[in-house]
């Protein structure tokens, strides 16, 4: 989407009710308010078919939830509690053997048919990486010709949830290019995406504290912290995290506040290869439309042929560091912290206790990110996977 330039004020301050909204029919209320406001010409093109888009899954939303108050609150929302290191959405289309999968690598049992839509509930299970685990959740299959649908929203509402993907597909199937291209569009115009690209945005507002805090990993192209601040106070938008990665415009933030993509860590599987109908050059060939970044595997769900790296794969992906704490002359723990790269003592002592930070004197640490065995560190350490960290307090 490009942006418009220039929007007048008294359309950033509609969008800003419109962020505001609570319920479904305030949204509605302050997007139509907002489409009004809004000038329309050439610049505003792709922001209108944006809004009116969001609008018409909006009024849908609306349907689905008076029809659900009706009959007395059946819509079930899907929802797996977290567990583990991380929390893995499989998802894909039908037969693509997204439940044979997760019960052969979790051993969970899962529903598993030839016929379509047979799996109606997300089903979680444990995959072991070293001394983490992973919770693959079994889910529906995405209905890709209705992309709009309340059946896939629910999906999605897991997708969001979770802190990975794996997509499924099958290549057994004559429409395996169009099963890719159609599933990262489908999530694509939800907001997910599935890679990074060059430059990435994401802005996260959080509500009461007036505060517009950066984060910068690479960079800002052509403006300062100070523009970004100033474009987010026109939409009224006074407290947010921003966070940056790779190369990137003012436009792109400005982009970010309207459509608010996630970024989903995802590896795409090419399930049934004991039964492909692509030659290699084929598959090479689906590079063009597979995002940079997403790896790909290539196996048989049946027998697990092809999946034995898939949970080191997910642990790279993810981002993920493990450290182990020590008491003070006592036994290093068995089961890791897990933490996001990146991480210093003062988020291992956060996550041990916030008793630790407050008397907090000084870390000892031992291995990858230690000078020498037992450095002597501050909270400001960034620690590493493998690290043993111990706080003295
Ligand atoms: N030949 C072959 N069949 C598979 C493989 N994985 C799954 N299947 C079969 O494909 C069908 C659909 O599998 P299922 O896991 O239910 O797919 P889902 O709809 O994506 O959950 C079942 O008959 C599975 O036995 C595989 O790697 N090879
Ligand atoms: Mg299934």
């Amino acid at each position: 989407m490009t942006m418009p330039a220039n929007l007048p004020p008294e359309a950033k301050a509609k969008y800003a009710k419109y962020l505001d909204a609570k319920t479904t029919e305030e949204k509605i209320k302050t997007l139509e308010e907002f489409i009004s406001a809004v000038p329309k010409h050439k610049g505003t093109e792709n922001l209108m078919l944006w809004a009116r888009k969001k609008l018409a899954q909006l009024k849908q939303d609306l349907e689905e939830e008076r029809r659900r108050r009706k009959t007395g609150g059946s819509g079930i929302r899907f929802m797996v509690q977290k567990s583990g290191a991380a929390q893995v959405a499989v998802i894909g289309p039908t037969n693509s053997g997204k439940s044979t999968l997760v019960h052969r690598l979790t051993g969970a049992k899962t529903l598993i048919t030839d016929y379509p839509y047979s799996t109606r509930l997300p089903s979680p299970g444990m995959l072991s990486f070293e001394d983490v685990q992973f919770q693959l959740v079994d889910t529906p299959s995405l209905m890709l010709n209705y992309p709009d649908s309340q059946w896939n929203n629910r999906i999605i509402g897991l997708v969001k949830n979770a802190d990975a993907l794996l997509l499924l597909f099958s290549l057994d199937s004559p429409s395996l290019k169009q099963n890719i291209a159609s599933t990262l569009k489908l999530l694509g115009d939800r907001g997910i995406e599935t890679s990074k690209g060059e430059g990435y945005v994401y802005i996260e507002r959080t509500r009461g504290v007036g505060e517009i805090k950066l984060y910068v990993n690479g960079r800002l192209k052509g403006f300062t912290e100070e523009n970004v601040r100033r474009m987010l106070r026109e939409y009224r938008i006074y407290g947010a995290y921003v966070y940056i990665d790779g190369e990137v415009t003012l436009d792109d933030v400005e982009k970010a506040i309207f459509t608010r993509t996630m970024f989903k860590p995802t590896v795409l599987i090419l399930n049934k290869a004991d039964r492909s109908l692509y030659s290699k050059e084929e598959l090479l060939a689906l590079k063009n439309i597979i995002p940079n970044g997403v790896p790909v595997l290539v196996g048989i769900a049946r027998s697990g042929r092809g999946f034995e790296e898939l949970g080191r794969i997910l642990f790279e992906k993810l981002g993920i560091i493990r450290v182990y704490t020590k008491e003070p002359n006592g036994e290093i723990a068995k089961q890791p912290l897990v933490l996001k790269k990146g991480a210093t003592v003062l988020d291992v002592a956060k996550s041990v206790h916030s008793r630790l930070v407050k008397n907090f004197k000084y870390a000892r640490i031992w291995g990858p990110s230690a000078k020498y065995p037992g450095e002597r560190t501050g909270l400001d350490h960034t620690v590493k996977d493998g690290d043993i960290v111990e706080i003295r307090a």
